[in-house]
Parts: C-alpha cells; sequence; structure tokens
C-alpha cells in the first residue's frame, strides 16, 4: 500500500507516517520546498524517519504543484492533513486560512479526480466546526456552528469532501477530530504553551505564564491514538464521516492544575489573565460522542487526560534541564 501524507511535518502527519510505516506502509509526503531547503529546523517531527519516507516539495496554493505530485506515483491512499490550523491566526489572517484551507482541499480532490479517482482520500475536519455547539455531547448528527474563518474552512472542506464522494463516486472520509495533543505539539497551542511553561519555569527559564479564557473546555486525547483513527477510516467498504474523541471534556484552568501539579507547583502563583490571548468569538465548550467510530471501526482512546498532561510535562522538563533551545519561549495567538 502507497499513501501519500500531506502535512506529514506537523504534529499529526509524524504521527501517521509512524503509524503507517509500522503497518507496512510505502509513505510519501508533501512539504513546503523551504522544509526541503532547511530540513534540521523544519523537519523537526519526522528527522528519525527521513531514511524511511519519500517526500514531494508542493504547495497547497498551487494547483499545478499539487497535480504533479499526485501524477509521480499510484497512491492507494491520501491523507490531507495540511492546513493552517491554529484558530487563533485565522483571526488574524482569515484570508490566508480560507486560502489555504478550502481551495487546498479542493485541488488535492480535484487532482485525484482528474488523475487517480480510486485514491482514498481522508479529509481532516475539525471539532471546531460545531462551534457554538447546538447540543452536548456532539455526534455527526450535531449541526455546525463554526465560530472562526479556521471553523469556516474545515466546514467547506467538509463539505468539498463529501461532495466528490455523491457527485464523482470518490471515497472521501471526513473524520470530526477532537482536540488531540501529545509532546510533538506546536508550541502556540494552548496545553504545550502551558506544560513548555511550566517546564521553562520549574527550570528557572521563566516566571509566570500569560494565558486568555481559562473556563474554555475541550475534549482532550493523544495525538498517537487519533491517527489510529484516521487509517481505519480508509479501511471501511464505505467512505463516511466520524466523530473521534475521548468523550470527557476538561477546562483550561483543570490542564494548568495538573500540569503545575505534576512539577509540585501551584498553578494560582503562575498563571495571568491576559486579555490579548482571548478570541474575538470562543467555542466555549467542547465534548464528543465517539459512539459511532468505537462500533464501526473498533477504535478506542489508550490514554487518559491526566497521563497526556503527565508525558507532555515530564518531555518538556526534559528538554528544559537537557536541550533549553528546543523550548522556546510560546508566544503565539497574542490579539
Ligand atoms: P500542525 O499545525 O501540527 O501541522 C500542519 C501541517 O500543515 C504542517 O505539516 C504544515 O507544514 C502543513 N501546511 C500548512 N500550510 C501549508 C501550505 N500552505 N502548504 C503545504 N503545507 C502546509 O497540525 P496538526 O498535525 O495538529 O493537525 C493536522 C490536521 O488536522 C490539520 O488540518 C488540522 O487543522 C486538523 N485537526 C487537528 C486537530 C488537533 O487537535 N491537532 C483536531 C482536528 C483537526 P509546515 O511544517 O511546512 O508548516
Ligand atoms: P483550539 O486549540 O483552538 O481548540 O484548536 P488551542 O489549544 O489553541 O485553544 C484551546 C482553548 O484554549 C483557550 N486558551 C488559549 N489558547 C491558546 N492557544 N493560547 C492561550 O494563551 C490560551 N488561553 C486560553 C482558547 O481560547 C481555546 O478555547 C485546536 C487546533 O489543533 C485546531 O486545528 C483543531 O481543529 C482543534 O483544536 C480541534
Amino acid at each position: 500500500m502507497r499513501a501519500l501524507i500531506t502535512g506529514i511535518t506537523g504534529q499529526d502527519g509524524s504521527y501517521l507516517a509512524e503509524h503507517l510505516l509500522t503497518l507496512g506502509y510505502d509513505v510519501h509526503g508533501l512539504v513546503r520546498r523551504v522544509g526541503l531547503e532547511d530540513p534540521e529546523r523544519r523537519f523537526t517531527r519526522i528527522s528519525h524517519l527521513l531514511d524511511r519516507i519519500q517526500l514531494h516539495a508542493a504547495s497547497l496554493e498551487s494547483y499545478p504543484s499539487l497535480f504533479a505530485v499526485v501524477s509521480r506515483h499510484e497512491f492507494d491512499e491520501c491523507y490531507h492533513l495540511a492546513a493552517q490550523s491554529f484558530v487563533a491566526e485565522s483571526f488574524a489572517d482569515g484570508f490566508s486560512t480560507m486560502n489555504t484551507n478550502i481551495n487546498g482541499t479542493h485541488y488535492m480532490l480535484a487532482a485525484l479526480r482528474e488523475l487517480q479517482p480510486k485514491c482514498r482520500f481522508y479529509f481532516a475536519g475539525s471539532s471546531e466546526m460545531f462551534g457554538k455547539v447546538r447540543e452536548s455531547p456532539q455526534n455527526e448528527e450535531t449541526p455546525f456552528h463554526p465560530r472562526s474563518p479556521y471553523g469556516i474552512s474545515k466546514v467547506a472542506g467538509f463539505e468539498l469532501t463529501r461532495n466528490y464522494r455523491e457527485a464523482y463516486g470518490m471515497f472521501g472520509a471526513n473524520g470530526i477530530l477532537f482536540n488531540h495533543e501529545g509532546p510533538r505539539r506546536g508550541f502556540e497551542f494552548v496545553t504545550r504553551k502551558i506544560t513548555s511553561t511550566v517546564a521553562r519555569i520549574k527550570a528557572g527559564r521563566a516566571t509566570e505564564l500569560r494565558l486568555g479564557n481559562l473556563d474554555a473546555r475541550r475534549d482532550w486525547g493523544h495525538a498517537k491514538d487519533y491517527v489510529r483513527a484516521m487509517h481505519l477510516m480508509l479501511q471501511q467498504d464505505q467512505a463516511d464521516e466520524f466523530v473521534v474523541a475521548s468523550g470527557t471534556s476538561h477546562t483550561v484552568r483543570e490542564f494548568c492544575e495538573l500540569a503545575f501539579a505534576e512539577v509540585d507547583l501551584d498553578y494560582r502563583d503562575y498563571v495571568r489573565i491576559d486579555e490579548r490571548f482571548y478570541r474575538p468569538a470562543e467555542v466555549e465548550s467542547l465534548i464528543g460522542d465517539a459512539t459511532k467510530a468505537r462500533r464501526a471501526l473498533g477504535w478506542e482512546p489508550s490514554c487518559t487526560f491526566s497521563e497526556l498532561v503527565c508525558e507532555m510535562v515530564q518531555n518538556d522538563l526534559k528538554a528544559a534541564m537537557g536541550h533549553p533551545a528546543d523550548l522556546p519561549e510560546a508566544i503565539g495567538g497574542a490579539r
């Protein structure tokens, strides 16, 4: 089996590449040209895989570049993970987010339809599509009400994928994945911002953690568990939509409490509210119902919330003590 992963340099792309290699796949990745020119800095999550995968330069903004990659090999599966994935950034530059996420998805689908209509396609949909939620927990029937340009772009990608399935008979599966994290999470996202700053505080390299809305609730799981679900979705007889979630939810405050407690500190002594990290429109509370994925895919998460927090803090602590350069100050998303 040969798979193409767009966004292979990201958190999920790197875990998915590992998972597919374990299953014996021939793994190909689509990367930006700048990455190939500066692999040491830009390929940190896949540096240990470089001798086992093939990379192809392309940009989501360019249909011809994507077409060229798809024309180079026959792919059985395509996991379309590449996106501008940071919600706060999508408020700062909604136009870029829309262009990359909507057109990029459309270009990938169109290129596959033209050259390899039998290739199975996975779209990385998000719980952000539910936004201002109409019911809790959220399942595949819950209506969408996105609250950010990012969420809107994901609804468009989701609908494009469904439309290519219905109009052209392509196998296009939509994952609706709730937040998933791990030691490879980008520093701009709240979980990694918290765990990396906890480690820097413990190492004496920071004195406080500035955050926005501590009352936001998320359904957090481990990325390693969630990439298994992506693969399972492409092994079904019919393409379909699946919610992937842990079914538990916690506030940002609870995440802080646990992360600081992991190094014997009290979060109330270090966390400061900074209005610049509030979003113009917030998604207050998300919790997913993954009954369909459990039943149809046989998918189960293996990592609990407290195990996730512990793994992330311990990983960052090791970096803070050993290689401080690996742990930059998390500043992304301020308005
Ligand atoms: P990351 O932000 O870690 O990775 C994003 C990837 O997209 C990177 O490989 C990045 O490449 C690539 N990319 C971004 N813009 C472009 C572009 N213009 N051209 C080519 N490649 C580009 O995201 P995650 O791994 O966390 O998420 C993977 C996907 O799943 C995303 O689509 C995200 O929106 C979605 N998702 C994520 C969830 C989560 O909790 N993690 C939950 C639900 C959905 P580069 O390294 O060059 O920047
Ligand atoms: P999210 O993740 O927006 O859910 O999108 P993020 O970790 O950025 O925010 C989660 C919640 O924490 C609140 N928050 C802060 N967030 C950040 N980044 N920085 C802060 O300082 C801060 N303070 C409070 C936010 O307001 C929010 O409520 C992630 C991404 O991976 C998306 O690509 C994916 O689709 C969804 O998860 C599911």
